[in-house]
């Protein structure tokens, strides 16, 4: 082969940097949930039964028209390796309870599936990004059952934490030494502080990321597993990785950004979910948060931004308002930070807990003229523009630029280029009006299009930009001369 042709299949097959994440948007799906390789859009999926419904690899490649019709351009699958068998508990459907490393989760596909999912994704410009575990293994049986012969590798107690259970959240020692379940299925937490665990840990997960061609990784139970496990772990992946922390609290999550490249925002999860499930959420409370946020983590493009995940109830088991739905999804999109939407959430699905927030989605039928679809296409379509209008546009940090009880608006880009977004928690109940909003950072006179309906604004004299809200929706502002050739609104 030419050295150019192989250069050319080296640099196709190169892993994607923290540099090349920050303006993705992440389409997040339980592999077993989202999409069968028959097509079925009836197949029964009965949540409550934990038990595995038939989605696979091959699925999602037959379904990547639907995920990058609403802009996205990546995918996050849930773990792929080898898990417990079937149990009185239910199945690993999930794939959080693993066993062996080297292996993968027949009941998803085979190699060849997953090796077909990354090279369709990398066909249309597109990343993968796959969901791992270092913390646990997993095991059906109480804690002192567990023969550990049967794990691959890591197969023998040695590597293990002596069984005790997470009883204190608020104590670090408990969560990076004791397990998080040591009954029904028993979660063997991995003794991470040994240095031959470690190098087991390293040759895998380099392994994995270029055997599969996988772009980047989201790394379950983060905090779990103690600081300085990690920076070497991101490093052998030689990718982006992203570390679950589910802690609302800033100073204790950020930190974690200097050891991984991104966390998962759960400090801004919290106020944002209490903002928009009502329509008296606190807007100042959110507020306060996004500048928390900014001088705490280290950087906020990294982050991943979100409203559900398969761990919390769905935002529409909450309230079934449309209008509060579609606000939350434009801040996601267009806060700082990389999009994540849970799959499902495009069709208003309303489980709440662990495990009724795991719906198929083929049982909406993949129905790409849902009023949340359309929405969720024309917000990533607006970022994904922004980004390829303005360099500056994912480095600078969105700001609030006004509030009131019931609105808040925020400005992110450069001058000339900026996105000016302005949600509220009216309800589609909330009556109409004008706003006369300030400190938008538009020159009188100039143009303005409101992306989601595509109304033309023009800014005042004074300044200020006269913003319609009506029944509560959101308003997307950016400079009508800089759209053209966009396919927005035209
Ligand atoms: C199964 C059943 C559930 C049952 C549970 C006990 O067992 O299905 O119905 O309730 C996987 C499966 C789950 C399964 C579990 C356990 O394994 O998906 O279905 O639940 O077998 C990750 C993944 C998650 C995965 C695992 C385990 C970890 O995203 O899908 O679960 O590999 C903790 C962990 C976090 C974990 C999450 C589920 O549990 O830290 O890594 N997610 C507090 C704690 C958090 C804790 C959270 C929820 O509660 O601080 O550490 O997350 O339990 C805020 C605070 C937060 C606080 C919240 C409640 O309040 O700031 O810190 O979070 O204000
Ligand atoms: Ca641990």
């Amino acid at each position: 082969m030419r050295l150019s042709l192989l250069l050319f299949l080296a640099a196709t097959a190169l892993a994607a940097t923290p540099e090349e994440w920050r303006s993705q948007s992440i389409y997040f799906l339980l592999t077993d949930r989202f999409a069968r390789t028959d097509n079925s859009t009836t197949a029964e999926c009965d949540t409550s039964v934990r038990r595995y419904c038939g989605g696979s690899w091959q699925g999602i490649i037959n379904q990547l028209d639907y995920i990058q019709g609403m802009g996205f351009t990546a995918i996050w699958i849930t773990p792929v390796t080898t898990q417990v068998e079937s149990s009185e508990f239910g199945d690993a459907y999930h794939g959080y309870w693993q066993q062996d490393l080297y292996s993968l989760n027949e009941q998803l596909g085979t190699e060849d599936d997953l090796k077909a999912l990354a090279d369709a994704l990398h066909d249309r410009g597109m990343y993968l990004m796959v969901d791992v575990v270092a913390n646990h293994m997993g095991y059906v049986g109480a804690a002192d059952s567990v023969d550990y012969s049967v794990f691959n590798p890591l197969d023998s107690q040695e590597y293990y934490h002596d069984p005790c259970d997470i009883s204190n959240y608020d104590d670090q020692t408990q969560v990076e030494e004791c397990w998080l379940s040591t009954s029904s299925v028993s979660l063997p937490d991995v003794d991470t502080t040994r240095d031959d665990v470690k190098s087991i840990f390293h040759d895998w997960i380099g392994n994995l990321v270029s055997n599969y061609s996988i772009d980047g990784l989201r790394v379950d139970t983060a905090k779990h597993v103690q600081k300085n496990f990690w920076r070497d772990f991101n490093d052998a992946a030689g990718v982006y990785a992203i570390g679950e922390v589910f802690q609302g609290n800033q100073d204790y999550t950020c930190p974690y950004q200097d050891v991984i490249d991104g966390v998962t925002n759960y400090p801004i999860y919290f106020p944002l979910l209490r903002a928009f499930q009502s329509t008296d959420g606190s807007i100042s409370e959110l507020a306060v948060m996004i500048e928390n946020v900014k001088s705490t983590c280290s950087d906020t493009s990294l982050l991943g931004s979100f409203i559900e995940n398969h761990d919390n109830p769905r935002f529409a088991s909450y309230t079934d308002d449309y209008s509060l739905a579609k606000n939350v999804i434009a801040f996601v999109i267009l806060d700082d930070g990389i999009p994540i939407i849970y799959a499902g959430q495009e069709q208003h699905y309303s489980g709440a807990n662990d495990p009724a927030n795991r719906e198929a989605t083929w049982l909406s039928g993949y129905d790409t003229t849902s009023e949340l679809y359309t929405h969720i296409a024309k917000a990533n379509q607006i970022r994904n523009y922004a980004i390829s209008q303005s360099d500056g546009y994912l480095t600078y940090q969105n700001y609030p630029i006004h509030t009131t009880d019931s609105v808040l608006a925020m400005r992110k880009g450069p001058a000339g280029a900026q996105v000016v977004t302005v949600i509220t928690n009216d309800g589609s109940s909330g009556s109409s009006y004008t706003l006369d909003l300030p400190n938008t950072g538009f020159e009188s006179g100039v143009s303005l299009k409101e992306i989601f309906s595509c109304t033309d604004i023009t800014v005042s004299e004074d300044g200020t930009v006269p913003v319609p809200i009506e029944s509560g929706l959101p308003v997307v502002l950016y400079p009508s001369e800089r759209l053209g050739g966009s396919g927005i609104c035209e």
